[in-house]
C-alpha cells in the first residue's frame, strides 16, 4: 500500500531552521564544522568525545547548537547527551506527521532519516557517527530529551505491535537516528520479523530471562549471541518508564570487564571452547535448542576488546572454559562495577553489541496499560551477510 506524505510537513531544513533560530529573538548559533576532538595524526586516545571532551568554549557552542553532556549519568561505559528544548521542539515538529512504518517501512525509513538529518543538531550527528565508527568510543550512547508521541495507547500486553498507535514519532526517532549507525533489520524468528520491536513486561513471563520478564534480573548478555548474523548495534527507546522508576538497564563495556580478568582467564576465553544456545526470547529456536558452533568469547586486539556471551545461555565445552566463563560472570555481576541507566520517556540508549554487554534489573509491572514500554531496533553495518533467497525482505533475516 502506498503512503501519502503530507505536503505541509516541514521537511525543508533551511526553512524549519530559520523558523527555529529566530524564535524569541535568539541569535543564530555559530556553525561548528571542525571535528572537536580529532587532530590529524593524533594517536588514538580512549573515550574521546565530541561532547564530554573539549574546552568550556566548546561546551558553550554545543549548548547553543542543541546538545549538552548529561552529567547525571555516572557510568564509564556510557556517553550521555541531552537535547535542549529548542532542538527538541524542532525535531518534534518535524516528526508530527511521520508516516507509519507498518504501512511502508522503506518510506518511513526515508522520511525518518531526512527528518533527523534536517532537524537534529550537527553535533548530535557527529556524536552518532563517532559512536558508530570509532573503535575507542564508549560502548553505549544515551541521548535524552528526544520527542515521544503526544498520546500513547496502552502498553502492548503481549510485547507485540501496538495496533492502536496512530502516530509514529517514536518509530521515526528510532528509525531516523539508527540509520546513522547502520541498516535497521529484523529476524523472521524474533518478534514476528518486525523491525521495530516492542519491549514490555508480559503477564505469565515474570520469571523469564528475556525482555518479557520483570521479577528476576535479566542477566548480562549481548544481543543474539548464538547467531553469527547478530546485530552490530541495538537501540532501546523509552516510551514509558516502569511505575516505580525501579528498572535499571545495566551495562558494562567489554574492555572494562576484560581488564579485570586474570591473564590466564583472558587466554582461556580466547579459545574456541564456548557454545551459546538461542535464548528464551527466540521462542521456537530456544525450544529446538539451536546453538552456535564452538567459538571464543573474547575477540579483538588488546585495548579494543569484543565479547560474545550470554551469561544464561553460553557454556564452556571444557572444564577450564566453563571456569573462565564463571570468572567472567563474577566480574560482570560484581556490584562494585555496576553501571546502569534508568530509562525515562524520550531516552534513546544505543549499545554497541560488540563493545558492551547489557541486562535489566527487576521491576514491578501492574498490567494496567501503563507499564514500562521500550521500542527496540537492531542495526547491521551490512545487510549482505544476511542475504537469503527465501527471506521476506532484504531487512529480515531468515538465517541465524
Ligand atoms: O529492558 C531493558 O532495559 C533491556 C532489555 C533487553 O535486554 C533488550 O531488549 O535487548
Ligand atoms: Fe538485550
Amino acid at each position: 500500500m502506498k503512503t501519502k506524505l503530507h505536503s505541509h510537513t516541514p521537511l525543508n531544513a533551511a526553512s524549519a531552521l530559520r523558523g527555529a533560530s529566530t524564535r524569541g529573538g535568539q541569535k543564530k548559533a555559530p556553525v561548528h564544522l571542525e571535528s572537536p576532538w580529532r587532530q590529524p595524526g593524533q594517536a588514538l586516545r580512549r573515550d574521546r568525545s565530541p561532547v564530554s571532551g573539549g574546552s568550556q568554549v566548546h561546551g558553550m557552542l554545543l549548548r547553543n547548537a542543541g546538545i549538552e553532556p548529561d552529567r547525571t549519568i555516572k557510568s564509564a561505559s556510557v556517553e550521555a547527551v541531552k537535547l535542549n528544548d529548542a532542538a527538541r521542539r524542532l525535531y518534534t515538529m518535524m516528526l508530527a506527521q511521520a508516516p507509519s512504518p507498518y504501512t511502508s517501512l522503506e518510506r518511513s525509513m526515508a522520511y525518518s532519516m531526512k527528518a533527523a538529518a534536517a532537524a537534529v543538531p550537527l553535533e548530535l550527528i557527529e556524536t552518532l557517527r563517532a559512536f558508530a565508527t570509532d573503535p575507542l568510543a564508549k560502548g553505549a550512547l544515551l541521548i535524552r530529551g528526544l520527542p515521544v508521541d503526544h498520546q500513547l495507547p496502552d502498553t502492548p500486553w503481549d510485547g507485540g505491535r501496538a495496533v492502536e498507535k496512530t502516530t509514529f514519532v517514536s518509530e521515526a526517532v528510532l528509525l531516523g537516528l539508527t540509520q546513522f549507525l547502520g541498516h535497521p533489520f529484523g529476524f523472521t524468528a524474533l518478534k514476528g520479523g518486525e523491525i521495530v520491536h516492542n519491549i514490555c513486561p508480559v503477564r505469565g513471563s515474570e520469571g523469564s530471562q528475556s525482555n518479557e520478564g520483570s521479577e528476576r534480573d535479566f542477566d548480562f548478555h549481548i544481543e543474539s549471541a548464538f547467531s553469527e548474523l547478530r546485530a552490530d548495534h541495538l537501540a532501546l527507546f523509552c516510551l514509558r518508564s516502569d511505575h516505580d522508576g525501579e528498572a535499571k538497564t545495566t551495562l558494562l563495556s567489554a574492555q572494562r570487564a576484560y581488564e579485570r580478568l586474570a591473564p590466564e582467564v583472558q587466554v582461556e576465553l580466547r579459545k574456541p571452547h564456548f557454545v551459546t544456545v538461542a535464548p528464551e526470547s527466540w521462542k521456537a529456536l530456544h525450544a529446538e535448542g539451536k546453538s552456535s558452533a564452538p567459538r571464543p568469547v573474547v575477540l579483538g586486539p588488546e585495548g579494543m576488546i569484543e565479547l560474545c556471551a550470554n551469561l544464561q545461555s553460553t557454556r564452556g565445552t571444557t572444564p577450564e572454559a566453563q571456569a573462565a566463563l564463571e570468572a567472567l560472570g563474577n566480574v560482570l555481576r560484581d556490584p562494585s562495577l555496576e553501571e546502569y541507566v534508568r530509562l525515562r520517556p524520550g531516552d534513546l540508549l544505543l549499545v554497541d553489541n560488540r563493545k558492551a554487554l547489557h541486562g535489566r534489573s527487576v521491576f514491578k509491572p501492574r498490567y494496567d496499560g501503563q507499564d514500562r514500554w521500550l521500542q527496540r531496533v537492531y542495526t547491521s553495518g551490512d545487510l549482505w551477510e544476511g542475504r537469503s533467497e527465501t527471506a521476506p525482505s532484504p531487512r529480515v533475516r531468515d538465517r541465524y
